[in-house]
């Protein structure tokens, strides 16, 4: 498309390594999502924005900016999308799940870190992401070494402010993050010119709380079986919560949930009932992550949960709503955060229990733990985790990989053969 085109050459894109990257994940997502049967109708819709995920939502963004909007761009489910929204600005999540510009990437951060870092990072030096180059401020946070140390590098590169996210969960812990979390509202009223209000914050906090709830909606059906849908469509849907408009992301979802329901009363699925159900858990699978859910779904088995920053690390939580104060409302805000069980806190017990209370409420088979090759914090926990999963009876297998499509085969016939025991 000409004007789609011009878009892209006004971000300053490289065009045709763009062409050739569309191509490939055009390829990709065909034979992964479109070759699925049984899938819901309301999948069309999520097909729909992956087909334009780098034309429409990318116009939509210029039309914003061309409006006055900022656009802010993350890395982390830490950095509150309700304070975006208060600011009256878009906020889409900018991870990365493709390897691209690695070469020039490892100039920047050592070879030996995570591909999630290393594909944003050179996302942007090849320049080939349309979100990361939409972005008037790009807010990271001190998470894993990895992640704070790459901001430095890339702050060279894009507009950022980084907050402080604090490693324990202690009352001074909470202290420090609420004190960021001002920050962070002090740094999105100098870009957009909008104090964040009582008013504007609970309107947004509402805006959140609803997609949470329609997620944890879809969650919840998954329990069912047969399973209603595929863990690689619950995946993409995670996926797309990322940078989709939330009220419009909010209304399909729980169409979409409707359609389960009917499916579920039907005691129809997308896979016989009876199939191995597996839960994933572990590090965030960014867009267009697909490997290990692929390998998983064409293994006899299917995914019911993802217990991760693209699945239940990021709806499990709501915003208290009832404070009617702005103060009480940010303490609210920064209550629900520091929830978060992240591999990044020390200690982090309630993601043990948070694994299992999953696995249970999704009667799921087994948990695959899914680690990125150098994620120091969460091979961590993998540890642990299957010290804790095998004491109560529930197989875990643990992997560890990254973006490149090298190991497919080793990891299938590993899956298969958790998935044959189980
Ligand atoms: S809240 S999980 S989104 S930090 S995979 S970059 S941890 S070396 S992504 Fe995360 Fe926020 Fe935590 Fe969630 Fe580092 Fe590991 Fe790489 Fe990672």
């Amino acid at each position: 498309d000409a004007a789609y085109t011009a878009m892209w050459e006004n971000l300053n894109l490289d065009i045709s390594a763009h062409d050739g990257l569309l191509e490939v994940l055009g390829k990709f997502y065909g034979d992964i999502y479109l070759s699925q049967q049984n899938r819901l109708k309301g999948m069309e819709y999520l097909d729909f924005v992956l087909s334009e995920v780098h034309g429409l939502r990318v116009k939509e963004l210029q039309d914003a900016k061309a409006a006055g909007k900022k656009v802010i761009g993350t890395f982390c489910v830490f950095v509150p999308e309700e304070l975006t929204l208060a600011a009256d600005a878009v906020h889409v999540g900018l991870c990365s799940g493709a390897d691209a510009g690695t070469e020039e990437a490892e100039k920047l951060v050592p070879r030996n870190t995570c591909a999630l870092i290393k594909s944003f990072i050179g996302f942007k030096l090849a320049r080939l992401c349309p979100y990361t180059e939409s972005c008037d401020l790009i807010v990271g946070e001190t998470t894993c070494d990895g992640k704070k140390k790459a901001y430095e590098a890339f702050s060279n590169h894009v507009s950022m402010h980084v907050m402080e996210v604090p490693q324990t969960k202690t009352a001074d812990a909470k202290a420090l993050f609420k004190a960021e979390v001002l920050r962070h509202k002090e740094a999105l009223k100098a870009l957009t010119g909008t104090e964040i209000t009582l008013e504007n914050l609970q309107k947004s906090i509402t805006i959140v709380n609803e997609k949470r709830k329609a997620l944890q909606r879809l969650s919840r059906l998954r329990a069912a079986d047969p399973a209603p849908i595929s863990g690689r469509d619950a995946l993409l849907i995670n996926q797309v919560s990322f940078y989709d408009d939330p009220v419009r992301f909010t209304q399909s979802i729980n169409t979409l949930c409707d359609q389960i329901e009917e499916r579920i009363e039907k005691k129809e699925g997308v896979v016989p009932a009876g199939t191995k159900r597996l839960l994933v858990s572990g590090c965030p699978m960014a867009v267009p992550n697909w490997k290990l859910p692929y390998v998983m779904e064409s293994s006899n088995a299917v995914i019911v949960g993802e217990e991760s920053c693209i699945g239940s690390r990021n709806v499990r939580d709501l915003v208290d709503e009832t404070p009617d104060t702005l103060d009480g409302l940010i303490d609210a805000l920064v209550d629900r955060y520091m929830k978060i069980d992240c591999a990044c806190f020390t200690p982090n017990n309630e993601r043990m229990s948070n694994v299992e209370t999953m696995a249970k409420e999704l009667n799921a088979d087994g948990v695959i733990h899914y680690a990125l090759s150098f994620c120091q914090p969460y091979a961590h926990e993998a540890i642990k985790l299957n010290n804790v999963l095998s004491a109560k009876g529930i197989p875990m297998l643990s992997i560890e990989t990254d973006y490149s499509m090298e190991d497919v085969e080793q990891l299938k016939t590993r899956v298969e053969a958790f998935v044959e025991m189980l």
